[in-house]
């Protein structure tokens, strides 16, 4: 049996519920088998492949809280450090009720690759909780936030590991877990990013996943000999990534006619309209109902009463920008059949892998999300560099050093294909590209 065939039976033994986590290995590693082949004797004696899918640290933990009411909640609360091998650990905090062992695997598991790709000084973590921020006031999100932090604060730290937003953690709970932080450790540092502008956040960082997400689509296009001016694009999702990557489509002269939440989904023929999307998301954090109350050209669809989503829309590129697994091969026959020629991941792992061989099957440039998406924690290192160095930086200069990072990353990875020989694969390519760089700083390092 080849060596990635026994891992990958080892990890399914393992991890056997753990569904998400089992699928991003199984991409991962059967993309890297070039690579793995040319090195099997010396990676299996090295147990490379065990080390890298078995996380050096996983902590999980009680999150008591108090609600509203006075009745005492209970979360559980987790963080798993991943892989170190090229910096401190690096990785948003998911707030969702989704939430669980396998998801937060799933997500520190990518990351290792993602963070390497960036070219920055960033190992590969992921944290969060099956806490719901949905309908929940201030007050229980601070004392959520605080509880959560208490714990988590035992195990992080700037040269250690450095977590930052995710699905369901902004702006707001960022703020709470900085400052209960900086409480019980007596230290002002650069210990989260996506920190606000007047406690050493950085310019650009909010915007930078989904700009990052549109620099990228621009450079494949234009390294495949498109452009996204003049196309109609569908994004999924209303929250951060999807609100930024609908800002920077527009500004390249795209019409995006589509966004959705976990309820419904917009067709809005005229264009998304960013400012009222993020009055409804950011401010109100309301269903879009809102959104289509307040624009006579768009229409609500409600997914579970009508059965459909955002991917029926005839459009020239598709943008999943909200969870895991939200685009399946259903939806893939109906977008190729469609006329779509390309696909950017702004979420991690949306796409299945059914889906996913079916876009590259059918000639669809596809883009995934640890290369397509990296732009938000890419801009997260800088705001760690701008913290070390005491200094901010402009808006104009954080955004023009995410954009050069991420047309690197698309040619690191086109590169990455060519050179095994899967000329287009960008899943093989960012994982490759990826991979080395870990496994180059974990050789030298030793058996750790
Ligand atoms: P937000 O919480 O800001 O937004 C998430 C959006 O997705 C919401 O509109 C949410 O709707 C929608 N959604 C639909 N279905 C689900 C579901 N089952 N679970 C969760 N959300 C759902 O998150 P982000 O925009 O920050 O993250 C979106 C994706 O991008 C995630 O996959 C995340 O891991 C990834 N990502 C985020 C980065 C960042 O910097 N923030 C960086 C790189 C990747 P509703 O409000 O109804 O729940
Ligand atoms: O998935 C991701 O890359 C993020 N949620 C951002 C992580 C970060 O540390 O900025």
């Amino acid at each position: 049996m080849s060596y990635v065939d026994e891992v990958l039976e080892l990890v399914s033994k393992k991890n056997a519920s753990e569904p998400e986590f089992l699928q991003a290995v199984n991409e991962v590693l059967n993309s890297l088998r070039p690579v793995i082949e040319a090195n099997e004797e010396k990676f299996r004696k090295e147990a490379l492949l065990e080390r890298i899918c078995e996380p050096e640290r996983q902590i999980k933990f009680r999150v008591p809280w108090v609600d509203d009411k006075g009745q005492v909640q209970v979360n559980t609360g987790y963080r798993v450090q991943f892989n170190s091998a090229i910096g401190p650990y690096k990785g948003g905090i998911r707030l969702h009720p989704s939430v669980n062992i396998g998801i937060i695997k799933f997500l520190g598991f990518e990351q290792i690759f993602k963070n390497s790709l960036t070219g920055l000084p960033i190992g590969g973590g992921k944290g969060g909780s099956d806490f719901d921020p949905k309908g929940k006031s201030d007050r229980e999100v601070m004392a959520f936030c605080q509880s959560f932090m208490t714990e988590l604060c035992k195990y992080i730290g700037a040269d250690t590991d450095v977590p930052a937003g995710d699905i369901g953690t902004g702006a707001r709970e960022i703020g709470y877990m900085f400052g209960q932080y900086k409480r019980i450790r007596g230290l002002y540092e650069g210990v989260l990013t996506g920190k606000g502008l007047s406690y050493g956040g950085s310019l650009a960082r909010t915007e930078a996943t989904g700009f990052g997400l549109v620099y990228f689509t621009d450079e494949m296009l234009k390294c495949n000999g498109k452009s996204i001016a003049g196309k109609t694009i569908a994004v999924s999702g209303a929250g951060n990534v999807a609100t930024y990557a609908i800002k920077k489509a527009q500004e390249l002269g795209a019409n995006v006619v589509t966004c959705s939440d976990s309820t419904g989904w917009i067709y809005d023929p005229e264009g998304i309209d960013v400012e009222l999307l993020k009055e409804v998301k950011e401010v109100k954090r309301a269903r879009l109902t809102e959104y289509a109350a307040a624009r006579p050209s768009a229409v609500y669809h409600d997914k579970k009463a009508e059965g459909t989503n955002q991917w029926s829309v005839k459009v020239d590129i598709a943008l999943p920008c909200a969870t895991q697994n939200e685009l399946n091969l259903d939806d893939a026959k109906t977008l190729v059949a469609n006329g779509v020629f390309a696909v950017a991941e702004g979420a991690n792992m949306p796409t299945t892998l059914e889906a996913t061989k079916y876009f590259q099957e059918n000639g669809v440039l596809f883009a995934p999300g640890k290369a397509s998406n990296a732009g938000g924690v890419a801009t997260s290192a800088l705001e760690m560099s701008q913290n070390s160095e005491r200094l901010s930086w402009t808006f104009e200069e954080v955004d023009s050093k995410l954009k050069n990072i991420m047309i690197n990353i698309f040619h690191n990875a086109d590169a990455a294909a060519k050179k095994y020989g899967v000329e287009g694969d960008y899943v093989a390519g960012a994982n490759i590209a990826g991979f080395e760089k870990v496994v180059d700083a974990m050789m030298a390092q030793g058996i750790v």
